[in-house]
Formats: C-alpha cells, structure tokens, sequence
C-alpha cells in the first residue's frame, strides 16, 4: 500500500485496534530510561499538540511537523525523536495511519498502559506535505519561568488554570535529561507509572534550590538528589489559584484520572480539522481488541 510519508488525506480506515496493540508491545525497552519509551511517548503527542494558539488557529496536533527540521529541531523538541524512532516499525507495518495520528495515539496508550486513564482519541488528523505550516518555534512551555508564563502559555491553547494543573500530573512520568532539557532527574519515585505522585511530592515535601552548575531546578534533602522540580512546578504550588487544585489532585486520585483523561484528550483534539467522513468516526476511549 502507499505510504502516506507525505500525507494530505487522512488515515484510511485501517485497524486502530491493531495500531494500539502494536504500540503497547513496544513501550518495554530494559536498555532505554527507566526500562519503558512511554514518557516519552506521552512528551511527543503533548509537544506535537501544545503548538496550538486559539486565535489564529495554527499549530496542533495536525500535521506531524516534527518530522521537519523547522517544528523537529525546535530545541523544545530535544530528545523526542528517539520517540519517533521508536513509533518508525509501527508506522512500517501499518503504513496507512498518518504520522499525526500515530503519535497522538500512542501517547494515549502509552498512558493507558502505564496505569493511567483511557483519554479518548479520535483518527482523521493529516500529515503535512511539507514545512511551510510548521508552527513557528517557541510556543512551548519553558520550564525556567513561572506561573505567568504557564498562563500565557496554555491559555493561548484554550485551557483554564485547572487544565493547567491537571495536564502537569503528566510529571508523574519520566524524567528530564541534560543531553536534551538541561535539567536533570525524575519527579517522582515511580516514573514509569501514571499516578498522583507528581502532586504529592509538591504538596509533601519542601523544595529548595539545587546547589550545582546545571539550570535552575528543585530539591528535597530528604528525598535525595535524584528527584527534581522545575522552576515552573513550583509555580503551582506558589500562585493562589493553581493550589487549590494540586492539592485536590494530590488527594484525590478518581478526580484527577478523570481530569487528566478529559484535558489530555482536550489536548491532543487541537488544531485538527476532519473531513466530513472522519467527523462521524467513532471516538476510540479504549482499545476494544485489547488482547491482553
Ligand atoms: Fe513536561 N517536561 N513540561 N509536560 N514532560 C519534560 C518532560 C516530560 C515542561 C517541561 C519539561 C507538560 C508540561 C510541561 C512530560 C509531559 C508533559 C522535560 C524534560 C521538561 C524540561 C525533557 C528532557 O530533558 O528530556 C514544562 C515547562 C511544562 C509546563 O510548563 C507546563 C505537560 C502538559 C505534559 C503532558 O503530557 C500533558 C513527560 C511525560 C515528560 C517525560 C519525558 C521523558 O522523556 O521521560
């Protein structure tokens, strides 16, 4: 079949079921991070969507501009493309699904099966044909800032100060690398599996400055010099507003699985335009072939 490398027109309708499970077989990688490629998988689909800016429109999930230096090289983007190395066989074996569908779905299994929520997705995003509607760099978040940013950021998207806190739960995942970010270390204990730890850390323990000569980042005496906080996670424990809800959050795990579930599907839905046949696709909350 024709691959659709430069794909105009949205994935056929192909066996989504068989996408799913084909990415769910890949995420244990023993020589990779913490011995799973899922954080990082959930970074692709949030970098590939967080472009978005409401007014004008542009950016979004739409697209796959990462596969272009322009969106790719963005040095926000470092590091993703072992994501995207990893998603290459999966996209070789089911060549009819679009690059952006592809990502944007494999952060949703790979959050599933981390533990977390289904987020619901939906097929009909396109591929670019080339990089002439790339987003220009620079719309992503910058972990050096504070709460300000964080506002002008994700309300550019759409998203309100409980979207904000409750997409950053997402930090229960992975870790930063100084190859890529800058910054260095995990933020919770477990970062291979989706939980409320993230808000838990936040709320728990005190955070101060790191001593050393990398960027700007927390620490906890107690917890050691392996976990960290960036600047901008401590600005939701420091603005009047985000608190309240990083607390819920860090009580509260049915709230926050369901938040998470609808803001990261929120998320992933901005920017893309259907064609009238894919506006009537089913909405996929759950890999009903889940063979496992
Ligand atoms: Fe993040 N994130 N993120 N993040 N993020 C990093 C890693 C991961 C910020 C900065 C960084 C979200 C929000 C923010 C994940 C998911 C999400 C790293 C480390 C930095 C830096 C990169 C590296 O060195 O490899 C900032 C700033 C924000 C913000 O201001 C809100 C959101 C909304 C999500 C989401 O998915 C909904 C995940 C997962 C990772 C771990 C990646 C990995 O390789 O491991």
């Amino acid at each position: 079949p024709k691959t659709q490398k430069d794909a105009a027109s949205p994935s056929r309708k192909g066996d989504f079921d068989a996408v799913r499970n084909d990415i769910a077989s890949i995420l244990d990688q023993p020589d990779y991070d913490d011995g799973s490629i899922g954080p990082v998988l959930v970074r692709l689909a949030w970098h590939a969507s967080g472009t978005y800016c409401a007014e004008t429109k542009t950016g979004g999930s739409n697209g796959a501009g990462m596969r272009y230096e322009a969106e790719g090289g963005d040095p926000a983007n470092a590091g993703l493309e072992h994501a995207r190395r990893f998603l290459e066989p999966v996209k070789e074996k089911h060549p009819w699904i679009t690059y952006a569908d592809l990502w944007t779905l494999a952060g949703v299994v790979a959050i599933k099966e981390m533990g977390g929520p289904d987020c619901k997705w939906k097929p009909g995003r396109t591929d670019f044909v080339d990089d002439s509607k790339c987003p220009p760099r620079g719309r992503l978040p910058d972990g050096a800032q504070a709460a300000e940013h964080l506002r002008f950021i994700f309300y550019r998207m759409g998203f309100n100060d409980q979207e904000i806190v409750a997409l950053a739960g997402a930090h229960s995942l992975g870790r930063c690398h100084s190859d890529r970010s800058g910054w260095e270390g995990p933020w919770s204990v477990t970062p291979t599996k989706f939980s409320t730890q993230y808000y838990k850390m936040l709320t728990k323990f005190k955070w101060e400055e790191k001593k050393w000569e990398g960027p700007r980042q927390f620490r906890n005496e107690d917890l050691g010099e392996e976990l960290m906080m960036l600047p901008t996670d401590m600005a939701l424990i420091e603005d009047e507003k985000f608190i309240p809800w990083v607390k819920k959050y860090a009580e509260d795990r049915d709230a926050f699985y369901k938040d998470f579930a609808d803001v990261f599907s929120k998320l992933i839905e901005l920017g893309v335009e259907r064609t009238d046949d894919y506006e009537s696709a089913p909405t996929f909350s759950k890999a009903e072939g889940d063979k496992k």
